[in-house]
């Protein structure tokens, strides 16, 4: 760190200064002149026939400006919702790939399916109006688990897919694989269920969608991770606008969680009707509503096993996975059980053989797609599972059982057999660090302590690795993504010196105002406080391929710095011209440039100020101003990995789980701003253990209907279900991207779940619980208490 506010600084985040003051801009507190508000009439049903839709009642409402069906969008030439990722099956089979109009044609597939937009003068009136549309449905069976939609007779979500699956695919070397399982000593099974879970943002997805008939341009107001990609998307695939006539403004976005990352019904819908009825249109989601419209998570039924020899060294890892891909395709849906799965089930291990099988399934729920961490956490919790059931079978301490097959810092750069090549790395690192700040050692004199009080104590240790900075495109494109993935950055230098930069990532809580700003301080030696961070709107930034998979720093940032060296190498060429020197003579440090080995300088602000009044110029070798741009596309992903512990404590008269401790060691590169990377760590864990201890989302498997559809039923951790938690970093430096950075941004969801329910098993193992799939609730931990036998408790409990 060469200023006080470059890298390695843990500066204040800008932006929460208006956030915290209450000035946010959120696409709700648009209001755009003579705005009407729009209201989507949803299916009830999971599975139908729409057999007819009567609007006679509707229009005559007080307010009412249009109400239109699916068939209004088919005659006007509206194309269904595209997704972004292509997965190719085993034998070269492409996925099934069904249409996914913007209202319902024909049929609804979920319960929340969009059938009609009525748009009114105001939002009561467009309430009132939904209310009176009329809809004949011809309920048909539905399906809404995986493994009832294989099954012979299953109920059918698209009658020309009649079996149901979207894809089957595999990783891996399927005949070494079964070698290494003939020659195992000792194969350790599991069988779990990742729980499907809903995003919930604090702020609710919202659009608003306007048409200017003079200049026939088209702005859309939406909550985005990615408004480059809805532009993309929605104008070319779904609209036909041209890209020069359309503008998606992601403005302030309250929190994401790869929720936001997909282009969504509603957003074209909007953009359409606002020309349709010629003034802009409104539309903000309930929460409830958010529970039958938003993307959903996870959602995975698994086999696996490892296999090891005598000494406990993994030989074989074997995983079948069945995954839901909901009622249509999301943007990146069939993406994250394949590609964002598979290559993660190596983890920090030296397992050398791997094969996995992927069918991913439709059935009659809500798509499922990216949530933090997106297939990540599947795999983690996988191989986290099997390593400490390994451990337990063989009796072998689950410390050394990982340590034992834990990938040596020197072995890097290390190939993996899924895929992906981890360039630099220090796992064994992580974990001792990890055991010592959990106080491993000591655990036993704490359980004994708790036992005395009658409750059960546990500890969980999770070590895993991720690939993350999304990115890169030269990978992607090969794996099935219908576009590239790399990234862009803008530094415009005014003549004050001030800086403007233009992203095209985009903040939505990460900090990257702060982050990005202390990039340009330490690069340009300026202070942070003199940058502004834009992005979020297509017509100012250049282009961008948005925020999600943890890439924002490690493929954005780099672009940034790209910028940042181009605007060093233009101040020399400029300070060359001021001071009549060579340029290969002028050295730049800290904010000034001078010639070397002499005291003739000049500082940043007055190369700035010159490059705006360039007085004598020779304009044929050097232009005026000083503005540059950078697209960046690594060569591969980064790989953060982590070691985390996690403490519980059980109540046997109630099942309650309390987690008392957390521990998270995990290396995440040159770290920018390390509280921030704290905060991050801490905000995944928290989404982490809310998977492990307490969110579910349900669906009744006969009628499709959603059980968990609102807060009442669908429970999200609270501020004191969360113990104080100690996040530590440790730094192995990225050897592709210029900042040596790695993400971090979904740490903290991919290590929690195993972690916990690791910890839950420990406290439960003395009565043959060898496995407690997701959430542990306390009625599911009291059932398996009560199911495991007579209820032994400790016995000062009995006693008491
Ligand atoms: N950072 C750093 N040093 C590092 C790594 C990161 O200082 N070595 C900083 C970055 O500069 C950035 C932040 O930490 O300010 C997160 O960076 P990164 O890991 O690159 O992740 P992204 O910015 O791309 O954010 C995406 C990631 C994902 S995938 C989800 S989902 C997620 C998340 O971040 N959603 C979030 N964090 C979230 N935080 C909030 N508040 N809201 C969300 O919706």
């Amino acid at each position: 760190m060469t200023n006080l506010t470059g890298i390695g600084a843990s500066v204040l985040r800008k932006e929460d200064r208006r956030f915290l003051a209450g000035r946010g801009t959120y696409v709700a507190d648009i209001k755009r002149p003579d705005m009407t508000f729009g209201v989507f009439v949803r299916s009830p049903h999971a599975h139908a026939r729409i057999k007819a839709i009567d609007l006679t009642a509707a229009l005559v409402l007080p307010g009412v400006v249009a109400v239109f069906t699916g068939d209004d969008l088919k005659r006007d030439g509206v194309g269904g919702i595209p997704c972004g990722w292509c997965v190719t099956g085993k034998g070269g089979v492409p996925m099934k790939e069904p249409s996914h109009p913007a209202l319902a044609q024909g049929k609804v597939r979920h319960v929340g399916d969009a059938v009609a937009f009525v748009v009114a003068d105001t939002i009561a009136n467009a309430r009132d109006a939904a209310a009176a549309v009329a809809i004949e449905y011809e309920v048909l069976p539905a399906v809404a688990s995986v493994l009832s939609a294989l099954k012979v007779g299953a109920p059918v979500v698209f009658d020309e897919i009649p079996d149901n699956i979207c894809y089957e695919w595999d990783l891996g070397d399927r005949e070494a694989t079964e070698a290494a399982f003939k020659n195992a000593d000792h194969v350790a099974r599991v069988k779990l269920i990742n729980n499907r879970l809903v995003g919930n943002p604090m702020e609710p997805r919202a659009a608003i969608g306007e048409y200017n008939q003079a200049t026939a341009q088209h702005t859309l107001w939406t909550t985005s991770q990615f408004p480059h990609i809805v532009k993309l998307l929605m104008g070319n695939f779904v609209l036909n606008i041209p890209q020069h006539k359309l503008r998606v403004v992601a403005p302030d976005v309250g929190g994401g969680f790869g929720v936001k990352q997909f282009h969504y019904a509603e957003e074209a819908v909007v953009t359409w009707a606002s020309a349709k009825v010629g003034r802009p249109v409104k539309w903000v989601c309930e929460r409830s509503e958010g529970f039958v419209s938003d993307a959903h998570g996870r959602d995975h039924v698994t086999e696996a096993e490892l296999a090891l020899d005598a000494v406990g060294k993994f030989l074989g890892l074997r995983v079948r996975t069945i995954a839901n891909m909901g009622g249509y395709l999301s943007t990146f849906g069939p993406n994250i059980p394949s590609y964002l799965y598979g290559p993660l089930l190596a983890g920090v291990y030296t397992t050398p053989a791997i094969y996995c099988e992927v069918k991913a399934v439709f059935t009659n729920t809500l798509p499922v797609d990216a949530y933090r961490g997106a297939g990540r956490p599947e795999a983690t919790f996988v191989l986290e599972r099997l390593v400490d059931i390994a451990a337990k079978e063989m009796r072998i301490d689950r410390v050394e059982l990982r340590r034992k097959n834990t990938i040596p810092k020197t072995a890097y750069p290390y190939k993996t057999p899924v895929l992906v090549e981890y360039d630099n790395g220090d796992p064994l690192s992580c974990l001792e660090k990890v055991l010592v700040v959990a106080d491993w050692s000591g655990f036993s004199k704490r359980k004994a302590e708790s036992e005395r009080r009658g409750k059960y104590r546990g500890i969980g240790l999770c070590t895993f690795a991720e690939a993350c900075g999304l990115a890169p495109s030269r990978i992607a494109i090969r794996l099935g993504a219908r576009g590239g993935l790399f990234e862009s950055a803008t530094v415009r230098v005014h003549p004050t010196a001030d800086i403007t930069v233009l992203m095209g990532t985009h903040n939505h809580g990460q900090g990257h105002e702060t982050t990005f700003a202390q990039i340009v301080s330490e690069k340009l030696g300026v202070p942070a406080d003199r940058v502004e961070i834009v992005f979020g709107d297509t017509d100012k930034v250049q282009f961008g391929l948005g925020t999600y998979g943890s890439r924002s720093l490690a493929v954005g940032g780099s672009a940034l710095l790209k910028a940042t060296e181009k605007v060093v190498l233009k101040g020399k060429k400029i300070a060359a011209h001021m001071l009549e020197a060579s340029e290969s003579d002028i050295e730049f440090r800290a904010g000034v440039f001078s010639v070397a080995g002499t005291d003739r300088r000049k500082s940043f602000q007055e190369i700035a100020l010159s490059a705006h009044f360039p007085i004598n110029y020779p304009l044929e070798v050097l232009e005026p101003g000083l503005e540059e741009q950078a697209f960046y596309d690594p060569v591969n992903f980064t790989f953060p990995s982590g070691a985390h512990v996690a403490e519980v404590e059980i109540d046997p008269e109630t099942g309650v789980v309390t987690l008392v401790n957390y521990v998270a060691v995990d290396d995440v590169g040159t770290v920018i701003n390390p509280m921030i990377v704290k905060g991050q760590i801490h905000g995944g864990l928290v989404q982490g253990i809310g998977q492990a201890l307490c969110e579910a989302c349900v669906y009744d498997d006969i009628s499709g209907q959603l059980l968990s559809g609102s807060f009442m039923d669908y429970c999200m951790p609270r501020a004191d279900d969360i113990p104080m938690m100690h996040a530590e970093t440790l730094s192995t430096a990225c050897t592709h991207n210029p900042l040596g950075v790695k993400g971090c941004g979904e740490l903290g969801t991919i290590g929690a779940p195993a972690t916990v329910i690791n910890a839950v098993v420990d406290a439960l193992a003395h009565l043959g619980v060898t496995h407690v799939d997701m959430p542990a609730t306390p009625s599911h931990i009291w059932g398996i208490i009560n199911n495991a036998g007579s209820l032994k408790l400790p016995s000062r409990t009995r006693n008491a």
